[in-house]
């Protein structure tokens, strides 16, 4: 069963997620599906590519695949994880990515729209930062994706509270572009797409990766990496950790005991 499907036309790459019946999460094999489709269109020479979900969707994604990660004792967003994978290959993607957002949009999902070049809501979308809510110690690059895509103050609200945020206050506080109509979003979005892909490609391509190695570009000691990485594991290898995942598939609330 294909979780997403995709189409070129005109230099335009579209993707589409489409698993509802588990919220679009990024499952590994939704996320083999994006990174295909994705390579697919690098080699075809899109000029700019659409990610979306399906017309009218209550939820955009709901993020990781929560039955997917690690039951403790293995760092939940390593290198390799899927999630890492789409964020890094949105980011090193050669022309721009446009988030087309309708519905809420949650944690590792929330990180993966904002890697994404551009990101046109509609009103009723949100966005969540979830790992306060699930015990989830988030990596390093995860927060740098936040930190470049919104003022500090903004971030640790989102991460802090981990509550969702409007898209009506995230065009307030410019974590989105633009906020459009559902009923005009498509359009609006297919027109923005048309703008890009008619200008020059590899002035765009280079520029794209010049911010991208600027953005990137954030001091950071060994020593400093390493007492992340240290404070890191002592979240996922607590009992908060296992809580959230268990409270999750238990369909609770779950009681955090600072452990
Ligand atoms: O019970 P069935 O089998 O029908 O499956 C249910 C849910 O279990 C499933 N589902 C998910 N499965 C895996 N991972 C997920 N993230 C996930 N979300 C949902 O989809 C089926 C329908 O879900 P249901 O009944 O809750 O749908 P709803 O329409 O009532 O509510 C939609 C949501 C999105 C509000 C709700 O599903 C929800 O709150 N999902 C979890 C959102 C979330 O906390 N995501 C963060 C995942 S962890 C992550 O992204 C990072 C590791 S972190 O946390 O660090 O940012």
């Amino acid at each position: 069963m294909d979780l997403i499907s995709s189409t070129l036309a005109d230099d335009i790459g579209t993707i589409t997620l489409d698993h509802p019946a588990k919220r679009n999460a990024l499952s590994a094999a939704l996320v083999k599906g994006l990174l295909e489709a994705l390579a697919d269109f690098a080699q075809r020479k899109a000029r700019v590519v659409i990610l979306r979900a399906a017309s009218g969707a209550k939820v955009w994604s709901a993020g990781h695949d929560v039955g997917e990660l690690p039951a403790g004792r293995r760092d939940p967003l390593g290198w390799d994880d899927p999630l890492r994978h789409l964020v890094r290959e949105i980011e090193q993607f050669p022309a721009p990515v446009i988030a087309m957002i309708e519905g809420s949009v949650w944690g590792g999902a929330c990180e993966t729209v904002l890697a994404c070049d551009l990101i046109v809501a509609a009103p009723g979308a949100s966005f969540a930062a979830t790992p306060a809510k699930l015990g989830v110690p988030y990596n390093i690059s995860g927060m740098l994706t936040f930190l470049n895509a919104a003022d500090v103050r903004i971030v640790k609200e989102m991460v802090f509270t981990a509550r969702p945020i409007t898209a009506e206050r995230a065009e307030q506080v410019g974590l989105i572009n633009y906020l459009v109509p559902a009923a005009e979003i498509d359009a609006f979005t297919l027109d923005l797409a048309r703008t890009i892909a008619g200008n020059a490609p590899l002035s765009i391509a280079v520029m794209k990766e010049q911010l991208r190695i600027l953005a990137g570009a954030r001091p950071m000691s060994p020593q400093g990496f390493e007492r992340v990485q240290g404070l890191r594991r002592l979240v996922y290898d607590s009992d908060d950790y296992l809580e959230g995942i268990r409270a999750f598939q238990e369909k609770r609330k779950p009681v955090f005991r600072g452990r």
